[in-house]
């Protein structure tokens, strides 16, 4: 049962006694005499699921493919007890966008704050939320993520009125990409030589419904009239002001989502408020969220389009539909038009633009600080591994270790990971990034860069060609356990001696997830203030899992003592 319940400090006493004095001694006393604590109760398990009419095994959330969405205010708490019950499959649970400061062990990454949740035990995460906003949570364990594991976190702001723009009505928009095949062909699939791609995606899924042409399914799997594939409808009134959250959590697709004949305006991101500007449709990469307001103006006795449409890669897949539907949601007929079909696939400068126009609310900038104590340059390029094909970072590609570095590091484990610190830059005079990789050899490992506490990091994420001639993909980037300051982004080589005079440092809105174009790189900072080890990765599933990400660790003598419930795996004795 999804048993959300709302206690003013009551009921302690169930969560782990650990975790709940270190995350107890994190809070402040006038912060925790007005929080709620939000229970949930979760139980995973798998079930046949048709969410684009198509019959396949979903992992679900108390039955449900999405999860329920988590809504909590400002400063609450909130506790989920995740209980594996998937039988022959481990488990962890990140909190997407949720800093989790001062406790790191409850970021739910596998392999990097917790071993795995193993089948039949149950994990209780327990974590505040500090600032308003959209957020997701997902799996983060193989690519249990694409098998159906994910769900919204609504955060609202503690007092009304404290936002920068106001609305009548709410609505919950969660876009997915979907594959019959499952995530064990597809990770199977990567590991292979010769490598073997699952493909674009057999369907879009908005808040987990789509739909796949059963003519071209396998014959008895699709039922094209099942209300579990039916389209989300979306209810208005005329006059009213309607706010969007909108979230991304596609394994593989770069998105552009509009609303027919409704222009958006764009008000919020990741958390953060946007100097508010209007788009005919949004471009959404995996990880993102957006709020957006639209006012019901239009005609109100016809229905308009939601689509969801891929962009950055050639297309092979239908449009992704929903319904806006006037008189209270009266009508759920198909509108009389075709579904929007968004912006050419591949209008890079398009997608820039929008980037590059995401700036912060005038009136709740947090400059950052004008420069920065360290900056490394990341080089993402696609290489080889023993014939295997690999993501790697200044030809470094990244395996995550046994142990959970959280654990290693506190416990001092010095053989739990690769000790030597990873490259910091790359040869970025000679590389041309529009070539194939000269020499595509590189090396695997999982070692982990070592950040100053307090200190000031830069990050710049560089593309470049792929193995094959011409091509260059989007990388979604997400940071755990911190927001970063988006200084900038180009088209073309990144120089250090010429782009940062160009950064922004005015009004640079903050993200947790940020666009890398293809051919193109994004200037990052963040401060290092957040003690605990924290992933920075591709959210494109398939990316991290071929070795696009890194680690980073800052302040591991201030965590707080460990709770034993995310050990248990990996080295558990110090040494060699
Ligand atoms: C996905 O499933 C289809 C149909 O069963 C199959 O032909 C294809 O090889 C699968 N792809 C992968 C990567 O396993
Ligand atoms: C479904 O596929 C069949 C066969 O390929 C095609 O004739 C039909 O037009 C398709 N239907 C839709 C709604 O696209
Ligand atoms: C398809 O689903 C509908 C609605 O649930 C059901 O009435 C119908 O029997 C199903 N068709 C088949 C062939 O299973
Ligand atoms: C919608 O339909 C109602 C009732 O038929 C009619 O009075 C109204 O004028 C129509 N509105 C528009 C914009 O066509
Ligand atoms: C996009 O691709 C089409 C062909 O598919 C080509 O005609 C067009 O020039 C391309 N546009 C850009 C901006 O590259
Ligand atoms: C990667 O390693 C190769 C040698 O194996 C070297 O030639 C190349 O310059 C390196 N690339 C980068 C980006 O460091
Ligand atoms: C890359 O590695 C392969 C085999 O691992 C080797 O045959 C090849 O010569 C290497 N390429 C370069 C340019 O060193
Ligand atoms: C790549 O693009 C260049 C310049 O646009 C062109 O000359 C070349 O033929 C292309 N190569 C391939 C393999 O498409
Ligand atoms: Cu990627």
């Amino acid at each position: 049962m999804d048993m959300e319940s709302e206690s003013q400090q009551a009921g302690a006493q169930r969560v782990p006694r650990l975790l709940f004095i270190s995350f107890f001694l994190s809070l402040s006393l006038s912060t925790l005499a007005r929080a709620a604590t939000r229970r949930h109760e979760w139980e995973i398990s798998y079930q046949f699921k048709s969410p684009d009419c198509v019959r396949k095994l979903a992992a679900t959330i108390n039955g449900q493919s999405p999860g329920p969405t988590i809504r909590a205010a400002q400063g609450d708490t909130v506790v989920v007890s995740v209980k594996n019950s998937l039988l022959t499959e481990n488990l962890a649970l990140h909190w997407h966008g949720i800093r989790q400061i001062g406790t790191p062990w409850a970021d739910g990454t596998e392999g990097v704050t917790q071993c795995p949740i193993l089948p039949g035990e149950t994990f209780t995460y327990a974590f505040a939320v500090d600032r308003p906003g959209t957020y997701i949570y997902h799996a983060h364990y193989g690519m249990q993520r694409s098998a159906g594991l994910y769900g919204m976190i609504v955060v609202a702001a503690a007092a009304p009125g404290a936002e920068p723009f106001a609305y009548d009505g709410e609505h919950l928009v969660l876009l997915n990409d979907w594959w019959h095949n499952s995530t064990y062909e597809q990770a199977a699939g990567l590991a292979s030589v010769p490598f073997v791609w699952v493909g674009e995606p057999h369907s879009l899924l908005i808040n987990g419904r789509g739909r796949f042409n059963c003519s071209a399914a396998v014959a008895g799997t699709c039922n094209a009239t099942l209300p579990e594939c039916a389209a989300e409808v979306f209810a208005v009134e005329t006059g009213k002001t309607y706010r969007f959250r909108i979230a991304s959590i596609t394994s593989l697709s770069a998105l552009n989502f509009e609303i027919e004949g409704h222009p958006m305006t764009v008000v919020e991101a990741d958390g953060h408020y946007v100097k508010p500007f209007v788009v005919k449709n949004l471009n959404i990469y995996s990880g993102e969220t957006y709020s957006v307001l639209i006012t019901a103006d239009q005609d109100p006795n016809r229905t308009y389009w939601l689509a969801s449409n891929v962009v950055s890669r050639k297309p092979g897949t239908t449009t992704g539909t929903a319904i806006l539907s006037y008189h209270g949601g009266g009508s759920s007929s198909p509108p009389p038009t075709t579904p929007p079909t968004g912006p050419a696939w591949n209008d890079t400068m398009y997608r820039f633009q929008q980037s590059v126009m995401t700036v912060a609310h005038p009136a709740h900038v947090e400059p950052p600080p004008a420069i920065a104590d360290r900056a490394i340059l990341l080089l993402n390029t696609q290489n080889k591994i023993d014939e295997h094909i690999r993501w790697a970072l200044n030809n470094v590609s990244f395996t995550l270790p046994h142990t959970p570095y959280l654990v290693a590091m506190k416990r001092g484990l010095l053989g739990a990971f690769d000790q030597r610190p990873p490259p910091e830059t790359y040869a970025h005079q000679g590389y041309d990034i529009y070539e194939k990789p000269p020499n595509p050899n590189a090396t695997t490992s999982d070692a982990l860069y070592r950040l100053r506490f307090g200190s000031v990091v830069d990050v710049v994420l560089q593309n470049a060609n792929m193995l094959d001639a011409n091509k260059s993909e989007t990388h979604p980037w997400h940071l755990h356990g911190h927001d970063f300051w988006v200084l900038g982004y180009g088209i073309g080589r990144f120089d250090p001696a010429v782009h940062p005079a160009s950064y922004n440092l005015k009004d640079p809105i903050l993200k947790n997830t940020v666009a890398v174009h293809p051919y193109g790189w994004t200037a990052l900072r963040f401060k290092a203030d957040n003690p605990g080890v924290w992933a920075f990765h591709c959210h494109i599933e398939a990316h991290f899992f071929m070795g696009m990400g890194i680690v980073f660790e800052e302040g591991i003598e201030r965590v707080a003592d460990l709770p034993t419930e995310i050990m248990g795996c990996g080295k558990t004795k110090g040494g060699h």
